[in-house]
């Protein structure tokens, strides 16, 4: 058996079969196993960033990694966004990256590159393989860093000697940590501070926004009043009706310090302390309140679930607790796209158990409150700001989750990194709405452009619109295979969503914005 037959077979003994794969000449060999060896189901992304897009929304949606298939250094760069993405959900990732022959690599040939330099920049593990009989045990070593809690990144890189020469062996799955407990004194420290009475908010991320996790979150705010909040972006939350209405902080640095202002106990779980996406001058980076104490629950790796459950039970919250009447009432709105209204619609439309997968810039900034009493479904969004992210990640989840629909709601600049995701979509006969919120503009950089203290003028409408040309997207999903309709109301919105939902297989729609 040769390295590459070693290593398929042993991602599979570790639970890994689906790969997404852009493969070059170091890789063949890696090609040529996989038609060996049965049940690794391999899916052409046509480019880097796709596969790393997809493997995130796998990993998401199926709590596993996927393994990426890229090649040298060059298209290592490529993914190396939408990995960016991934390490910031969290979502476990399997990367092999082919190389050079190690005897090849002294000589410079023109696809010589630092490809270990470019993986250590956004994976948590990196090893580059140096021989075929080793190679097993470089891959089973990988998945185990893949699936340590929280979930990581892992790259290894594989020279093509290491994956033709002979000697291969199957390495046996390596045991995966379980996520550490929290310290009890931790958990009594934020028991007194809840105690206090003092205005305290939760902020929860990771596995605090799983069902269970939420749940529990429901209840330590039912006994203590605290407030509960979700970062600007998640990687993952479970939504929807008989779920708590958990928020999300702005994105606006002004309305995020409104939404945390008086707030004396911010306590994070899972999550970062919030922290605004940019600096802007004469604003604070961190949004809670300069005299809030911070306290960490949980850190992203550790036990989220039963840290919320123990407070919950150490503040006497009752098992189950009612939900906050959240005030909406599901209806259908007419006109023109608005971002709230648009939100409203959506609300009534969402097919029962969907995923939702949100890149919508600034045409998804009011999708949260609106959409909570939508029929249940999960949400995962861009969370490391790398747009493009959102065709790809709909793309893997899809995958990951058959028989669920998936909702993916992209803005138009921000999908054109990816649209390539739309031929896998349409090859591999996912069942994805795509809905394209099409304003023909960079919206969010006008507005970036004011609230750093800079002028527009010539330039800045030039690099921000995109009308010149206008994209057809109809023609851009025909040419990869997917129908297409074009909206350019709220009711025609919700004609061409039901019409998409009630059928299988990806469908786009073009909503044209004015
Ligand atoms: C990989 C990457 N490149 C560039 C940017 C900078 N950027 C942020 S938003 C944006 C444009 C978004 O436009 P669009 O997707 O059309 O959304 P809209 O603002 O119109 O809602 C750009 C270029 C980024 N965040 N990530
Ligand atoms: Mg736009």
């Amino acid at each position: 058996m040769n390295g590459a037959e070693s290593l398929i077979r042993t991602l599979l003994a570790s639970g890994v079969d689906t790969c997404f794969a852009n493969p070059g000449t170091s890789e063949m060999h890696f090609v040529a196993a996989l038609d060996k060896v049965e049940g690794m189901r391999c899916i052409l992304g046509m480019a880097e960033t796709v596969v790393t897009g997809c493997a995130d929304g796998y990993a998401r949606m199926a709590g596993k990694p996927a393994v990426t298939l890229m090649h040298c250094g060059p298209g290592l760069g490529n993914g190396i966004a939408n990995i960016h993405n991934a390490r910031r959900a969290n979502a476990p990732m399997v990367n092999i990256v082919g190389d050079h022959a190690t005897y090849h690599r002294p000589f410079d040939a023109p696809l010589t590159a630092d490809t270990e330099g470019l993986a250590r920049a956004v994976s948590h593990w990196v090893r580059t393989g140096n021989s075929s009989t080793r190679v097993g045990a470089d891959g089973a070593a990988a998945v185990q860093a893949a699936l340590t809690p929280p979930g990581q990144i892992a790259t290894l890189i594989l020279p093509a000697d290491t994956a033709w020469n002979e000697g291969g062996e199957v390495a046996a799955p390596m045991p995966v940590p379980a996520r550490p407990a929290v310290a009890p004194e931790t958990l009594s420290a934020i028991a007194r501070a809840l105690r206090s009475g003092e205005p305290a908010m939760l902020v929860l991320s990771g596995q605090a926004l799983s069902e269970a996790g939420l749940a529990a979150a429901q209840r330590v705010a039912h006994a203590s009043g605290a407030k509960l909040r979700a970062p600007t972006q998640i990687p993952r939350m479970a939504r929807g009706r008989g779920r708590p209405p958990v928020d999300r902080i702005p994105y606006v640095v002004d309305s995020a310090l409104k939404v945390l202002a008086g707030t004396r106990h911010v306590i994070v779980v899972g999550a970062k302390p919030p922290t605004a996406f940019f600096a802007y001058p004469g604003k604070p980076s961190l949004t809670s309140p300069a005299d809030a104490v911070t306290h960490v629950l949980a850190r992203p790796e550790q036990d989220a679930v039963a840290a919320l459950e123990w407070l919950a039970d150490e503040l006497g919250a009752p098992k189950r607790v009612p939900l906050p009447d959240t005030g909406n009432r599901l209806e259908l709105v007419r006109g023109p796209f608005e971002p709230e209204a648009f939100a409203k619609t959506l609300a009534g439309l969402l097919p029962e158990n969907c995923i939702v997968v949100e890149d919508a810039v600034t045409s998804g900034r009011a999708l949260f409150a609106p959409t909570f009493d939508a029929a249940p479904h999960d949400w995962l969004q861009i969370t490391g700001g790398a747009i493009g992210h959102g065709f790809p990640c709909a793309s893997g989840a899809a995958l990951a989750s058959p028989g669920r629909k998936v909702v993916c709601l992209q803005a138009d600049g921000a999908g054109m990194y990816t649209l390539q995701s739309l031929w896998t979509q349409a090859r591999e006969k996912l069942d994805v709405v795509n809905v394209v919120f099409a304003n023909r503009i960079y919206k969010i950089l006008h507005g970036e452009l004011l609230a750093v203290g800079a002028q527009p003028g010539r330039v800045s409408n030039e690099l921000f619109d995109l009308a010149r040309p206008t994209l057809d997207w109809i023609k851009l999903a025909d040419g990869m295979g997917v129908e297409a309709t074009r909206v350019e109301t709220l009711e025609g919105f919700a004609d061409a969503f039901k019409a998409a939902s009630g059928r299988r297989g990806p469908f786009l729609i073009e909503f044209r914005i004015a």
